[in-house]
């Protein structure tokens, strides 16, 4: 039987997704991103599930399989595409945290980049090589990127095809935090949000990405809407009640 190349384990509120083909530095393929698509799509359903972790067998990933997409013409290097997936990714409704060790490259590292946090450790290598195989980032990796690090770091770092190592890509914002185990502080971290209200969450996440997708003055109006819906819920009468009794709050996502 093969082994599978995109692993899911769920702990309680917290999924984990490992890439894992390690002999190739998990490059990416079509099936892959199409398994990851689908467990997402699975997850998304699931009430039980708070918060989902991507990481990968020793590395994160080496980017797209190059030896893959060799041949491919116009059309189907569009149909190929790893956006639609990367698109889900950033529009999930649950907090997504990218655990890297070595290397995110190239379309590695535009799926870390699609996730709302990353976690490394000091042997994170994180770059966008594609300019040295005559193309440039095509999921989405030319506009996430200076949406988190700046223009003219991201020009640098998209010009050169230079991977940054972890103390670099921490000052740059590009790593939330390096920690010797990874995956466990990523844990930690999802421990934490898991307690928080699902509904604000989920809201709170689209508000910050429509910052920059939306005009500021509808995306403000958006942010109201987005308030009262929260407002609404039950979580929020929990929360105020648990503040005047000066007990931690439950929050069941309702
Ligand atoms: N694709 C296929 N195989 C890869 C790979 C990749 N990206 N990266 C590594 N491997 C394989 C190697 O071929 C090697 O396989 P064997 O020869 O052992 O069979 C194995 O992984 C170990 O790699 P190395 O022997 O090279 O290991 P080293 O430690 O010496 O070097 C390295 C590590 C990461 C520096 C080197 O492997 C490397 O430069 N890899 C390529 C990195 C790269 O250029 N990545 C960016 C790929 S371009 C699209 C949108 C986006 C994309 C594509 C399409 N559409 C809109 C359609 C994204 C494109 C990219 O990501």
């Amino acid at each position: 039987m093969t082994e599978k190349n995109v692993l899911l384990e769920i702990e309680k509120e917290i999924a984990v997704i490992t890439i894992n083909r390690p002999k190739a530095l998990n490059a990416l393929n079509f099936d892959m991103i199409t398994d990851l698509e689908q467990i997402l799509i699975g997850l998304e359903k699931d009430d039980t599930v708070r918060v989902v972790i991507i990481t990968g067998e020793k590395h994160f990933a080496a980017g797209a399989d190059i030896s893959g997409m060799a041949e491919f013409s116009p059309d189907e290097v569009r149909a190929y595409s790893f956006r639609h997936c990367f698109n889900r990714i950033e529009n999930f409704p649950k907090p997504m945290i990218a655990v890297i060790s070595g290397f995110a490259l190239g379309g590695g590292l535009e799926l870390a980049l699609a996730c709302d946090l990353r976690i490394g450790d000091k042997t994170a290598k994180l770059g966008l090589p594609e300019i040295n195989l005559g193309l440039l980032p095509g999921a989405g990796g030319t506009i996430r990127l200076p949406r988190l690090i700046g223009a003219a770091r991201a020009k640098e770092l998209i010009f050169s095809g230079a991977p940054v190592d972890a103390e670099v890509a921490l000052q740059y914002g590009l790593l939330n935090k390096i920690a010797d185990d990874p995956l466990a502080e990523a844990k930690k971290m999802a421990r934490m949000l898991a307690s928080k209200p699902p509904v604000s969450l989920k809201m709170a996440k689209q508000c910050v990405n429509m910052a920059f997708d939306v005009e500021g003055v509808k995306a403000i109006e958006f942010e109201s809407v987005a308030f009262a819906y929260c407002f609404a819920t039950e979580d929020r009468r929990e929360g105020v009640k648990a503040f005047a009794e000066k007990r931690a709050p439950k929050f069941t996502g309702k």
